[in-house]
């Protein structure tokens, strides 16, 4: 690591107190109150940034709406090649800009980089497919007809994000966007709000080299109020919301009010599959990284462990084993396998959580708790934590977003994708198995019912390439690799008569 914090908000043009709200190279002023971020790493003030007042936030939808109508007409390879070289740009600020999500979000340097990298990937895949936005054509059934169908931009995309990836899911949506000929309005999770100024910045210095129009990449920082003006706001058609599935009910009825396009990515209750013919090695490997990475607090995170009970005895305690080795610190440090959680109110959702577990009457396997003394001044670090419970519990039919991983035993396959299924959300799935058709069950339509589905790998860490999202309370909405693109644009249908007669559809005579 060659440069401290400092030098990495420095290089990243976040100040100690920033305007929070951009239509691009301009900073708008606003009267909104000052949001402070504090790093869950150390406790310390990083920097601050003004929230949207409604007079910035009607600026900034005005100049998206205006930036749109000329983005529209740029070629999409055109646009690919901006997001080619925001790319680019992101290679070049990928360590401080690595460093600012870990500080600011709590996760380890090395995933802050991975972080980085997703939005790295994602810039190349948009680049491809910028040129190739392409319909299809059909048979027309007249004569001398053709008929085919072509995808436009559809106009300005609000991103809703949350605090655990702060970058790379706005990235996902952005980049997209962009080469779909949209404009985007991001409003970040204020529990990250420097993450946005770091991210607008380079997008800056790219936009105005390339002389991209003020207004396609816009940031409206502050909390509920701005996304319910988002959500509310008839100027943008598409809404996509990261975050906890009370935000996404909420966002989803305003959305739907106007029909404007919900794209929703919701909570996950995510469960592991370990039947008898695991291999153990992986099955562990993947389950501990899915239950304690990033502290538990990616929407993929392993919750539940299923466990065959040929296994169970085994799986538990190389499980109690391999928890007694973390070491739970500074997440800047690469010796720390875990950081702290995002704020204070996480570890109390986290106590809370442990609480109900004993009264549901949960077994404790690995003690959790909050640490205290040096190093963990910030109040947030706190212990991963297992218990063995029944999957029918009420807090284990909840997402808390914490390290805490319940271990449930099962008898028979298909028990276990039953209590797999058994939860409202629908997001991450594994199964961990030497078995074809414990495997093809598992992916079969009687199978998993999430978005994601794997096999000997964890339930966390999807690649770019493939759609991201999941199903129930989850939301249905996909982004990201795929054809994610598609809900970015609008579809036309195009009919046309080359002959000299106008026969109607489906034979009907009209005549005078
Ligand atoms: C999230 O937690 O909101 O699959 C996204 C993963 C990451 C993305 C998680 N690529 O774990």
């Amino acid at each position: 690591q060659k440069f401290g914090i400092q030098e990495a908000l420095s290089s990243l043009g976040v100040k100690k107190k920033n305007p929070g709200v951009s239509t691009g190279s301009k900073w708008l002023k606003s009267t909104g109150a000052l949001i402070e971020s504090f790093s869950p790493v150390d406790g310390k003030l990083i920097g601050a940034v003004y929230e949207a007042d409604e007079k910035a936030y009607r600026q900034v939808v005005e100049k998206t709406t205006q930036a749109f109508k000329e983005w529209r007409k740029w070629p999409a390879p055109k646009r690919g090649e901006v997001v080619r070289q925001v790319g680019e740009a992101l290679r070049k600020y990928k360590e401080p800009l690595g460093k600012l999500v870990s500080y600011e979000m709590g996760k380890s340097y090395t995933e802050g980089l991975g972080e980085v990298q997703e939005m790295i990937d994602i810039c190349d895949f948009a680049v491809g497919l910028s040129r190739q936005l392409h319909g299809l054509t059909m048979h027309s059934e007249r004569p001398q007809h053709r008929m085919y169908e072509q995808w436009h931009p559809l106009g300005p995309v609000g991103i809703i994000t949350a605090f655990n990836f702060p970058v790379a899911v706005w990235s996902w949506n952005a980049m997209l966007a962009w080469v779909c000929g949209d404009t985007c309005v991001w409003k970040p999770s204020e529990k990250t709000p420097l993450c946005s100024i770091a991210c607008q910045n380079i997008v800056n210095e790219v936009f105005e080299r390339m002389g991209v129009p003020e207004g396609v990449s816009c940031v409206v920082n502050g909390g509920a109020q701005v996304g319910q003006w988002l959500s509310a706001d008839e100027n943008i058609p598409l809404i996509s919301a990261t975050g906890s599935v009370r935000m996404g009910k909420a966002v989803a009825r305003t959305v739907s009010e106007r029909l404007g396009r919900p794209l929703l990515e919701l909570g996950g209750n995510n469960a592991i599959i370990i039947t008898a013919n695991a291999d153990l090695d992986i099955a562990i490997r993947g389950a501990l990284f899915g239950a304690v990475g990033t502290a538990g607090q990616r929407c993929t995170t392993t919750r539940r462990l299923i466990v065959h009970e040929n296994v169970y005895e085994e799986v538990k305690s190389r499980l109690v084993n391999a928890y007694g080795k973390l070491s739970i610190g500074n997440p800047l440090d690469p010796a720390n396998h875990v950081g702290p959680l995002i704020d204070k109110q996480a570890v109390k959702m986290y106590e809370d959580a442990l609480r109900k577990v004993k009264k549901e009457g949960g077994r404790i396997l690995v003690q959790g708790g909050v640490l205290s003394g040096k190093g963990y001044e910030s109040g947030c670090y706190v212990k991963p934590a297992i218990a063995e419970v029944e999957n029918e519990y009420e807090i284990v039919q909840q997402e808390t977003f914490a390290p805490i991983l319940y271990l449930i035993r099962f008898s028979d396959i298909e028990e276990a994708i039953g209590m797999q299924n058994g939860v409202k959300q629908g997001l991450s799935s594994s199964i961990m198995t030497g078995s074809m058709r414990e495997m093809e069950l598992f992916l079969s339509a009687d199978g998993s019912d999430c978005g994601i589905a794997n096999v000997n790998i964890g339930t966390s860490g999807a690649e770019i390439g493939g759609a991201f999202g999941g199903e129930k309370e989850t939301g249905g909405g996909r982004e990201s690799g795929s054809d994610a693109w598609k809900v970015y644009m609008r579809r036309q249908t195009n009919t046309i008569n080359y002959g000299d007669t106008l026969p109607l559809a489906q034979g009907i005579k009209f005549a005078i």
